[in-house]
């Protein structure tokens, strides 16, 4: 037996400027496109692997996975012991998120993250970003992007193997630690049709797929420039209209596909007035109805209350965060 057969990790979620939406790939999770984000501070997961359990065991926030949700920590503990090599018997994970209660925000992210890298320490194998990115994003696609702090290009690859498809960090958090994003929870209700199932219907039956997954590719290097540049206003552009492209492309599929609700609309509009009143708020929306708002330390707490005055339950303050890491090996 190794001797490190027990590890924990801690990840943070991410939220993407350059929405990832929709599969070449389904088995393997490949992108039609590259996609970018930034890895948000301070919610984490945290997620401990032990090999050499007498079963394998997936918990998550206090009980049992089951159905689709443990098989997919299972399909990325295969992988990790395929890599390893030896024989390192069945798994233990426990995971556990600190994310605001009902705060309506997936943790899928961090979590696959987190067990990337507590697995990958378990099993023996060495500290390696590339490879815990691409185990990561067999659990989850957008979990690849959050092995790394900061800003991470998660390159939709060429390969049919999918072994040139990972995140790699553009930026890291130092790079413009006043950057802020503020989480408006306008609706905690989950929602009626999942990001997987949502990106295939799209894939398969929206005719405008093939223009968003053109356009995406193409801003990524001008996000990046943007970022290089600490350009907030060209930033939160470039983040909205990639947003209002996402969805766009969803509502053409058949049946309509729409993740918006009346108060996110609302919410839109007030930031468009605002804007024009001199605060420098944007927002970007992933497949959900509630939108994080992008904006500077020095405007967040003007953020929080237009997300109030526009209905929000709850509202997250998050900054730049680090890296996934090991807490502990056993
Ligand atoms: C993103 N989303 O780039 C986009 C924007 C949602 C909207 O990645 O099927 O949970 O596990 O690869 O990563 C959500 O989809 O989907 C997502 P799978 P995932 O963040």
């Amino acid at each position: 037996m190794r001797a490190s057969m027990k590890a924990t990790a801690l990840a943070h979620p991410n939220i993407a400027l350059v929405k990832y939406w929709g599969k070449r790939d389904d088995a393997l999770i490949l992108p039609h496109q590259s996609s970018l984000s930034l890895t948000l501070s301070p919610m984490s997961v945290t997620t401990t692997v032990e090999f050499g359990a007498s079963a394998d065991q997936v918990e998550i926030n206090g009980h049992a996975a089951k159905g689709s949700e443990r098989d997919r920590v299972l399909r990325v503990l295969e992988a990790v012991k395929a890599e390893a090599g030896g024989a390192l018997g069945p798994a233990r994970m426990v995971s556990r998120g600190d994310f605001p209660a009902a705060a309506g925000l997936a943790s899928s992210a961090a979590g696959f993250a987190a067990l990337a890298v507590a697995a990958r320490a378990a099993a023996g194998l060495p500290a390696d970003p590339q490879a815990a990115s691409l185990l990561a994003r067999l659990g989850s696609g957008s979990a690849c992007r959050s092995i790394q702090g900061g800003f991470c290009e998660w390159r939709r690859g060429e390969r049919d193997d999918g072994a040139d498809s990972f995140a790699v960090q553009r930026f890291a958090e130092g790079h413009w630690p006043e950057l802020r994003m503020v989480v408006a929870i306008l609706n905690r209700e989950e929602k009626a049709v999942k990001s997987r199932d949502g990106m295939k219907l799209t894939v398969e039956t929206s005719p405008y797929y093939a223009a968003w997954a053109k356009d995406a590719e193409a801003e990524i290097p001008r996000a990046v420039e943007l970022i290089q540049r600490k350009d907030l206003e060209g930033l939160g552009a470039l983040s909205e209209r990639n947003a209002w492209r996402m969805h766009a492309t969803a509502f053409a599929a058949d049946p309509p596909l729409s993740y918006m609700h009346p108060s996110t609309l609302g919410l839109i509009e007030h930031l468009r007035e605002q804007r024009k009143k001199g605060t420098p708020v944007w927002f970007t929306l992933d497949a959900g109805p509630n939108p994080v708002l992008l904006t500077d330390a020095a405007h967040e707490v003007a953020a929080e209350a237009l997300a109030r005055a526009c209905g929000a339950v709850d509202v997250v303050r998050c900054v730049p965060g680090g890296d996934a890491v090991l807490k502990s090996e056993h």
